[in-house]
């Protein structure tokens, strides 16, 4: 067995998929459409599924004596070389599986991981991967020692007394460290651009969502991102920022991100935070739902239960449902509305209601940060009248032999600057009204 960043799985490698229903079968049915996908998205051809009900793990094989014979019996038939389960299996039920097998075994975990270091193309998603992919093996080292040792080592690398296995431990420490401050320091840099961002102030909105639910396809519908898109899991690992102008005229920023997906082991959660930052220090979240999905509903819960996880579950949030398009025309649309209340319906695809999405953006905006301003400026100050223009939408202005009298919207950081300006400069007055009053006519004209 080779240490898994070099074993991505071959093209048309042949896989038996095993589930075990412990909560009744129509979940397990659901987690393997889910398996299924994550092993063709790995590049694996599923050639059979062995299914099981159990009350409880066995210790040794995780499915039982008798149903792992079965299982071998399965290998040889359909000449697989590969099984995949779709639960987290104990290094030593692994190593059991495969003394038995003849073949490798893959938990779902190692599927995930697989397909992260397939997908990852930036520095800092393939030391997130690699540092996720050592945690995992760090406690199975026992079973994959002989690859590790490959690495280099050998006579004069080892301690006093030291077997290879603690070497290869103390050498996987090593690097988890290493990666663990390289990472530090690329997260050190992005809290630099992302509160460099927040000072000049532009309201930021994230993209989150399970995984495949169309948030990169949003976002290049929005703004012309040309952000990578597939039918496959995590086709995004890294964030992308662009910038997207409202209805309004206001510019804020929007971030796609990678997707969630359930029961996944919380330190590839953490290797990810300085990708999901952006997530964590965004003014708005869009939560984007796949509502043609039969598990949208739990995909719902696996998200918020994550954003908890990670620190922003208690952030305004949207709620939108994407891929209105592949509903059943017969669907009750107006029901679906009433079930999840201040949802937006949208198709990414098609483009149907993603006007309404941007109002309702521009609304939260507004709510959270817009405030009229109305000032009486010297007309020498033409550098704050140009201020406004540049940062705001003018809504009226009037011109004087002496000054000028204007009215706009504005985020409140550039009323509050605007203010302070025109006190230093004895330029005028602003006042800022708090509250966004009902949006009145906008009335370009100079
Ligand atoms: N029918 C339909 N398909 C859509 C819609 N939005 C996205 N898709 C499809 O759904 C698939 C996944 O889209 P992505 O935009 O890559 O999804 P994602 O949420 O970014 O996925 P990850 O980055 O993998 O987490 C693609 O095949 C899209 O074409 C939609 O509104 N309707
Ligand atoms: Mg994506």
């Amino acid at each position: 067995m080779k240490p898994l960043k070099e074993q991505a799985i071959a093209k048309k490698e042949r896989a038996i998929l095993v589930g075990v229903a412990f909560n009744g079968r129509n979940e397990l049915d659901e987690e393997l459409d889910e398996l299924e996908a994550l092993a063709d998205t790995a590049g694996a051809d599923i050639v059979g599924i062995l299914l099981q009900t159990r009350k409880e793990v066995d210790p040794a094989y995780f499915i039982g004596r008798g149903k792992a014979e079965e299982l071998a019996r399965m290998c040889a038939e359909f000449e697989a070389d590969l099984v995949i389960f779709n639960h987290e299996l104990t290094p030593a039920q692994a190593r059991n599986l495969e003394n038995l097998l003849n073949v490798r075994v893959v938990d779902r975990t190692e599927l995930i991981l697989d397909i992260f270091a397939k997908r990852a193309r930036t520095k800092q998603a393939m030391l997130q991967v690699e540092l996720a992919q050592l945690q995992y093996q760090l406690p199975r080292l026992r079973r994959m020692w002989k690859h590790l040792s490959r690495l280099g080592g050998g006579i004069g690398t080892r301690g006093p007394g030291e077997t290879q296995l603690e070497v290869d431990q103390r050498r996987a420490k090593k690097r988890i460290v290493d990666l663990q401050r390289e990472l530090l320091e690329i997260q050190r840099q992005t809290t630099e651009r992302v509160k460099s961002r927040k000072e000049k102030e532009l309201f930021t909105i994230a993209l989150v969502g399970y995984t495949n639910v169309g948030k990169s396809t949003l976002m290049n519908a929005l703004t012309k991102a040309g952000v990578f898109v597939e039918d496959r899991l995590f086709a995004t690992l890294d964030a992308t920022t662009r910038i997207l102008y409202l209805p309004n005229g206001h510019k804020v920023l929007l971030t796609d991100t990678i997707g969630f997906i359930r029961n996944l082991p919380p330190h590839l959660i953490a290797s990810f935070h300085a990708t999901l930052e952006e997530v964590m220090t965004a003014d708005l979240l869009l939560h984007l739902v796949d509502i043609s999905h039969p598990a949208s509903d739990e995909q719902i819960k696996v998200v918020e239960k994550t954003l908890q996880e990670i620190g922003a579950g208690d952030k305004p949030t949207l709620l939108v449902l994407n891929k209105a398009d592949k509903l059943p025309p017969s669907w009750d649309r107006e029901a679906l509305l009433k079930r999840y209340p201040n949802a937006v319906l949208i198709s990414a695809l098609t483009g149907e209601g993603v006007d309404e999405l941007l109002l309702q953006i521009q609304k939260e905006f507004e709510r959270m940060r817009v405030v009229n301003v109305r000032a009486k400026l010297a007309l020498w100050a033409q550098n704050l009248i140009a201020f406004v223009y540049r940062n705001g939408v003018v809504q009226n202005i009037i011109y004087n032999t002496d000054w000028v009298t204007v009215k706009a919207e504005m985020e409140k950081t550039f009323a509050e600057r605007l203010q302070k300006q025109a006190i230093e400069m004895g330029a005028g007055e602003v006042v800022i009204d708090k509250a966004f009053p009902q949006r009145a006519k906008i009335d370009q004209a100079k």
